[in-house]
């Protein structure tokens, strides 16, 4: 039986000039009005509930995207402040029922994980010691939430769009105090871990705020100072100019503990052979981060963002690479640097939306392997293993499939 606090009352009086009245249940009222078209609805990444987690501490959730609207730390085109904007609009085909990533068998919105969006870190475009001291303190708090199921994890894990690329430092600080020493792979056409007298500046900073070195090109550097980074970083994706006139800028970041993997190096490799190089290098359960810089993609596929460099890798290869790391064990992500002014046809966006749901299936998946509720597995659809061996068993070539 309905109850009364169920029932809705329609009155047809006005529109039809008849007394009539319909009663309908909440249930009939939902299947008729209770769903969007892709075009339509209020914004959030790919239609998730939302709250502003940091004011209501009792949410609870598994994975979680925050927006961090900040971009005062960028050496060129500014505009990434609206990156978390542009790529939540991009995401509105993303939902819970058109949600299963073939690739991964998997539909990270239908599983075990609580998944939410909440909403954006306040951030000052007026003082950038406040904002770091802003983004670190969020970044603490978000972390600090307990998880909806702890038994596939007490730390929630975080999804984080930029905002510039400086917003990783609050991010890693946070994780670092859980977890110790990160292992980041960065996928950027820059190094971002250049020390600070790279830039040309020969004013004393110490006339200004005092942290002139925290900008989208040195916050690796100082993450490497603070003791956040683990000795087996790898970059992916490099083909940024050097400083001056050798190649000091690459001794200065092998010291900080990366390893470069460059733009032209897909075609020596491919994909998978990159994959193999990354994992390689990462010990088996480390804690790992993947930060993506979306200027990794060529500026004919990704033009919204800070500072483009021509000769990147397509939108397909990037998220191959992503795909193909996806059982790494992911503690935080982010993807960054997106400037919608910068853009067209919401290309960029889009990418970013992209690498943003496959890092978030990667989150989900990686941890549901140890555990229940498993979507059944591809052989036991009856599927190859990966839509790559698919690939594998219909070439001709064999070489294509050597790595
Ligand atoms: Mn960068």
């Amino acid at each position: 039986m309905v109850s009364l606090s169920a029932l809705y009352f329609v009155c047809s009086t006005l529109l039809s000039g008849s007394h009539a009245f319909e009663i309908e249940d909440v249930d009939v009222l939902n299947e008729k009005w209770g769903s969007d078209w892709n075009f339509a609805g209020i914004t959030t990444f790919a239609r998730l509930p939302t709250n502003r987690c940091l004011v209501d501490f009792n949410t609870t959730y598994d994975v979680a995207v925050v927006g961090v609207p900040f971009d005062t730390a960028v050496s060129y085109r500014p505009g990434a402040r609206f990156g978390p904007r542009a790529i939540r609009a991009a995401s509105m085909r993303q939902n819970k029922l058109r949600g299963f990533n073939a690739r991964a068998g998997f539909n990270p919105y239908q599983n075990w994980a609580h998944v939410v969006d909440c909403m954006d870190i306040s951030v000052t475009p007026m003082d950038n010691v406040l904002a770091l001291h802003q983004m670190t303190e969020a970044f603490h708090n978000l972390l600090a939430h307990n998880t909806t199921h702890p038994e596939f994890g007490k730390v929630p894990r975080l999804v984080a769009l930029g905002g510039d690329h400086s917003v990783v430092l609050p991010h890693l600080r946070a994780l670092h105090s859980i977890y110790g020493e990160i292992t980041v792979i960065h996928f950027d056409a820059h190094l971002d871990t250049w020390l600070p007298n790279k830039y040309p500046e020969g004013w004393d900073s110490s006339l200004g705020s005092g942290i002139g070195e925290f900008t989208h090109g040195s916050m690796f550097w100082m993450a490497s100072e603070e003791g956040l980074l683990s000795k087996n970083c790898i970059h992916a994706g490099l083909r940024t100019r050097l400083s001056g006139t050798d190649y000091e800028d690459y001794r200065d970041d092998k010291e900080q503990g990366f390893l470069r993997i460059t733009c032209d190096d897909i075609d020596d490799f491919k994909p998978a052979g990159i994959i193999e190089i990354i994992k390689k290098r990462v010990p088996e359960g480390a804690p790992v981060y993947i930060s993506v810089d979306i200027d990794v993609i060529d500026p004919s596929a990704a033009p919204g963002t800070g500072t483009p460099e021509v000769g990147g890798w397509s939108t397909r290869e990037l998220i191959r690479l992503l795909r193909g790391l996806g059982d790494l064990n992911l503690v935080g992500a982010d993807i960054v640097e997106v400037s919608p002014a910068y853009d067209h046809a919401e290309n960029t966006a889009m990418a970013g939306m992209q690498v943003a749901y496959e890092l978030l299936t990667s989150m989900v998946m990686n941890r549901a392997k140890e555990g229940v509720h498993l979507d059944p597995s591809r052989e036991e659809l009856g599927l190859p293993a990966s839509s790559y061996s698919e690939f594998k068993q219909v070439s001709k070539d064999e070489d294509h499939s050597e790595l």
